[in-house]
Parts: structure tokens; C-alpha cells; sequence
């Protein structure tokens, strides 16, 4: 098979197995890596401290072959998954929790890894390669939206996504680097607003810089001398001179409730929702709580005011696994405590209900702890029995996030269960922590709160 072949054949499976587009470059330097190191240093990753491993090998991918011939390239894969807008009356209301759209289907990372590894097979089959190629899907050390814009599946914006001229930035993104020389795609030209007029020119921004405007270039190599007059096999190929930029936008930067962007391109996951509600195992600051609202996992705030999601092109078939689940868009917040099924509550209940759900990843205590944020900011008299179970559950962070809540109740309303209840919390409670929060929810001065009947979990893990 000649190398055009080969790719087109490549491609044209890789749309089989279901990814929507598929795009390849030359391994190489990160665009970016540089930024990402910054990044890094001025600590913004958290506690998701596996992003700072393998630096070298994030900045060039071609480093991750550890045996076997080097890798020569990077194939860009995305996968569509937008499903639909929840109603705004359910968008907004307080008494039910919010799930981030990807997380409405099976976990993302138990379909996807696996056609990456069958779509390697196909290639090895017909090269006769008999090492690995490299099948990453989010939790490899690639700078996957880097690649992405230089191989032009999408643009950055400014809210930090990968946008896709027609399909948005609803786009899971993976990738597989391989040994092979495969044809790389047409170059990703960016456009410096110096090249445009000031309706092209981004608000506030110096001019000369390369904001994330991206094009793909006239001309497709592979067409038309390498197709001979046929088809081509991959849509992509065969678009032209696309410009697509955030213009002078900056819906997402304003958007944004706990105003997590440091600036166009550059978020600070300490401050994000998403962090919050599905990377951290710490309470969450005691002044982010009120800007959650209703969501529990996962925050899409910053791409459902992008003008580039709101004029979607109708949408192919999902890949099997990813379809949106009902129960799993915005569950009544009450729901996980009902005694029939108290996935809240009890470990085999969470096991069951959320099964396949990217939710396992934040752990039942990790989601009580977000429920028990949005039930705090529902603020409503009838979240009081759902949050006395919260109270007196095993997990010191939920302990603490209820107490929050109670307080929430008890300030508004001032319920006389939710004080009772927070003060016979605090005649059993011994972690430091947990007691600090119902003292700030009574009023109390937290000086006088110290001793512990019960050991001090929470401070001995932390
Ligand atoms: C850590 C992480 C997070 C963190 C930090 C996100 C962040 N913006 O930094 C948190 C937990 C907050 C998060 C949230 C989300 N994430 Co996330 N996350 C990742 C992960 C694992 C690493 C990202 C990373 O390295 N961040 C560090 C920053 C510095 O890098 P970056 O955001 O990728 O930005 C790069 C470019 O923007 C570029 N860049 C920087 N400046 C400039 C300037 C210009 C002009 C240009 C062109 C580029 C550019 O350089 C950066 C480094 O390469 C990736 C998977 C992966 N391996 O890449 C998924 C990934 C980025 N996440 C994803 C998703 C879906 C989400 C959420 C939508 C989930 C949700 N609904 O809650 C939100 C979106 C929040 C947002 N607006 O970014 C998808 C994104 C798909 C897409 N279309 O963009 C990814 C790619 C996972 C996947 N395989 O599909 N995520
Ligand atoms: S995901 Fe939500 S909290 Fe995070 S940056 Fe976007 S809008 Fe802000
Ligand atoms: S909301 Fe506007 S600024 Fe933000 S990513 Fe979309 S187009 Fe760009």
C-alpha cells in the first residue's frame, strides 16, 4: 500500500470503529509547552499532581516510545458527544443537581480506549509492525487540545476548549501515536491579528498575537493530484480555507461564575467547578460554595454561552455507550437519599446506580460533598432530612459540607432542626474541621470548640 493509501484506508476505519474525525501530524514539540510549564509553576495544578510528571515527554510526545522504532506520528481522534440542551427551567433549577454533558453517557475512557487500541491492530495488521503504538485518551502525558489545534480538528477558544467550526466544542479528544510515516494533514494557519481588520482584531488584546484564530489551509495535499479523481474518504480533507476564531467574543470569560479564567486561554482550576466537583478530594472554600448553584459534577457554564455551540450542525449517531442517559442529566438532589436507593448514602446503592458513570471517578464521598454544596444553595426547608443524613456520615469532608448547608438553612430560615441538628453534631464530633464549620454555621467562636470526643479522621488523612 502507498503511503496515501495507507492513511486513506486508516481513516476511513477509524470512521468505521466511530471516531468523527481523525487528523494526523509529525510528532514533535508541543505548541505550547512552554505555556503548559508555566502553567505548572505557578501551581495550577493542584492536587492533580500527575500532571506534572513525564514533563519532558508531555512537551514531545515522541518520547513516550519506550521500545521499538520512535514514533513519527500523532493522530489527532475526536469524538462527537453532544446530545442536547437541558430545558432552562431544569438548567436552573435549585432543587435538582447538574451533570456535565460528558458525563450523561458510560465513562468516556472505557469506549474510547479500546477503538484506539483496535485501530492500532489495523495498522500493525497491514504494516507488519509487531510493537505498540501509543492509544491515549485524557490520562496520558499529551497536551491533547495542543494537538488538536495544530492538527486542525479544532480551534482553541478562548475558554480554553477545542472548537470545531460545525461541531462545537462538545468533542472528547484522544490520540494515537504511531511508528509509521503516515501523509500529515494540510497545516493549521494561524491567523495573527495583524493580518485582519478590526472586526477580526480581539477585544483588549495587543495586536500581532496569536490568539487562538486558526484556518486550515487552501489546498489540500492530498487532493486533487492524490486522489485521481476519487472521492476523498474523509470529509475533512476536503475543506477548504476554513477561518474560525473567537472574534471579539468573551461570552465564556464573563460567563463564568467563580470567574476561574486569568485571561483568555488561561484557567486557574482552583477556582473551576469542574476541578472542584471531579478532581479534588479537599473541602471546597468555604467562599467558591454559593457560586456552584446546582452543579454537582462538572461544569459546562464556559461552552453553553460559546456562540460556536449554539449553531450546531444536526448531530451523527453518538458511539455506542456515550447516548444520553436521563437519570443521569440532572437527578432530583433528594433522589440519592430516598431509603429505597441511597446512592448518596451507601457505597453498594452509588456502585449500582451510577455503574459505567464517569461519576466513580469523584468517589460517593466526593459527590455527598458536592450534593450537600448544591442543597446549601437550594437552601430550601426540605433538604433539611437529606443533609441531617449527610451529618452522620462516615466521610469527614461531607460531615463538614453538610454542616455548611445547615448553616445555610439555619441563616435563612432559621430552622430550629437544622440547629438542633448541627448541635448534636458537634457533642460527637471530633474532627477539627468539621467542628470549625458548625461553629462558623451556630455563630460560635471556634476557639471554644476545642477537644474531640472521636478521633480526628479528616485532619490525620489530609
Ligand atoms: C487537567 C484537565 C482539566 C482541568 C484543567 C483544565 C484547564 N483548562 O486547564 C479541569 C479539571 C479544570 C478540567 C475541566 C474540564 N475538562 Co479537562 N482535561 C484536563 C486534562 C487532563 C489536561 C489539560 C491540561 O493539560 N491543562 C493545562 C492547560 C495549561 O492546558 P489546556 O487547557 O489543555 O490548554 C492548552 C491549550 O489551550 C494551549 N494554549 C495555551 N495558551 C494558548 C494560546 C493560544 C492562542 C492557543 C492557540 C493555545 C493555547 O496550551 C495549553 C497547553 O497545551 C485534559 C486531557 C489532556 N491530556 O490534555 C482534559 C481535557 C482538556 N478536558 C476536557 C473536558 C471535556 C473538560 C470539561 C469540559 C469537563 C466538564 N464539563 O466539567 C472542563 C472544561 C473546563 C475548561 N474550560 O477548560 C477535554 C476537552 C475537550 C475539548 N473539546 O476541548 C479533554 C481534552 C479530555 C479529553 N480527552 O477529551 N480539565
Ligand atoms: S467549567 Fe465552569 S467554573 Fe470552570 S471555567 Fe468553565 S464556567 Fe468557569
Ligand atoms: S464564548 Fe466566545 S470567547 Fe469564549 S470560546 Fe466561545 S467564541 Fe471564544
Amino acid at each position: 500500500m502507498s503511503d496515501y493509501s495507507l492513511t486513506a484506508s486508516f481513516k476511513k476505519e477509524a470512521r468505521r470503529l466511530g471516531f468523527d474525525f481523525c487528523r494526523i501530524v509529525k510528532v514533535g514539540e508541543a505548541a505550547h509547552a512552554e505555556f503548559f510549564s508555566r502553567w505548572l509553576g505557578l501551581g495550577r495544578d493542584g492536587e492533580m499532581t500527575y500532571l506534572g510528571r513525564n514533563l519532558e515527554k508531555r512537551r514531545n510526545p515522541a518520547l513516550l516510545a519506550e521500545k521499538g522504532p520512535p514514533f513519527r506520528s500523532l493522530i489527532v481522534l475526536g469524538v462527537d458527544y453532544h446530545c442536547f440542551d437541558l430545558a432552562p427551567e431544569i438548567l436552573s433549577d435549585p432543587s435538582r443537581g447538574i451533570i456535565a454533558r460528558y458525563a450523561w453517557g458510560d465513562d468516556y475512557h472505557e469506549i474510547i480506549r479500546p477503538l484506539l487500541h483496535e485501530l492500532d491492530g489495523w495498522l500493525r495488521a497491514r504494516t507488519g509492525r509487531s510493537t505498540l503504538g501509543k492509544g491515549l485518551v485524557d490520562t496520558g502525558p499529551v497536551l491533547e487540545r495542543d494537538w488538536a489545534h495544530e492538527a486542525g480538528i479544532g480551534f482553541t477558544g478562548k475558554n480554553c476548549c477545542t472548537i470545531h467550526p460545525e461541531r462545537g466544542s462538545w468533542v472528547f479528544l484522544a490520540t494515537l501515536l504511531v511508528p509509521e510515516e503516515m501523509v500529515s494533514d494540510p497545516a493549521v494557519v494561524a491567523v495573527r491579528s495583524a493580518d485582519h481588520g478590526v472586526e477580526e482584531t480581539l477585544a483588549g488584546l495587543a495586536a500581532g498575537g496569536d490568539y487562538g484564530a486558526w484556518q486550515l489551509q487552501r489546498g489540500n495535499r492530498l487532493t486533487p493530484v492524490n486522489l485521481q479523481g476519487r472521492e476523498p474518504d474523509f470529509e475533512e480533507d476536503t475543506r477548504e480555507l476554513t477561518l474560525a476564531t473567537c472574534g471579539q467574543c468573551t461570552r465564556c470569560l464573563d460567563a463564568c461564575p467563580t470567574d476561574a479564567f486569568i485571561g483568555p486561554f488561561h484557567l486557574d482550576p482552583q477556582r473551576c467547578i469542574s476541578y472542584w466537583t471531579i478532581e479534588s478530594r479537599q473541602p471546597v472554600p468555604r467562599w467558591l460554595r454559593r457560586l456552584f448553584g446546582n452543579r454537582i459534577f462538572g461544569c459546562d457554564i464556559c461552552q453553553e454561552v460559546c456562540p460556536w455551540n449554539q449553531r450546531l450542525m444536526e448531530r451523527t449517531p453518538l458511539l455506542r455507550g456515550l447516548e444520553a442517559q436521563q437519570e443521569r442529566m440532572a437527578p432530583p438532589l433528594l433522589e440519592g437519599f430516598d431509603q429505597h436507593m441511597p446512592y448518596w448514602l451507601e457505597p453498594s446503592a452509588f456502585a449500582e446506580r451510577w455503574r459505567r458513570s464517569p461519576l466513580k471517578r469523584a468517589k460517593r464521598s466526593g459527590m455527598l460533598r458536592n450534593v450537600c454544596v448544591a442543597l446549601g444553595n437550594w437552601g430550601d426547608p426540605a433538604a433539611f432530612e437529606g443533609l441531617k443524613a449527610a451529618a452522620a456520615d462516615e466521610s469527614a469532608p461531607a460531615r463538614e459540607h453538610a454542616a455548611w448547608a445547615l448553616g445555610e438553612l439555619l441563616r435563612r430560615h432559621n430552622d430550629v432542626r437544622a440547629a438542633a441538628c448541627l448541635e448534636s453534631l458537634l457533642a460527637d464530633e471530633g474532627d477539627s474541621r468539621v467542628r470549625e464549620e458548625v461553629g462558623i454555621a451556630l455563630g460560635r467562636d471556634v476557639e471554644t470548640l476545642a477537644g474531640s470526643r472521636r478521633r480526628d479522621v479528616y485532619s490525620r488523612i489530609a
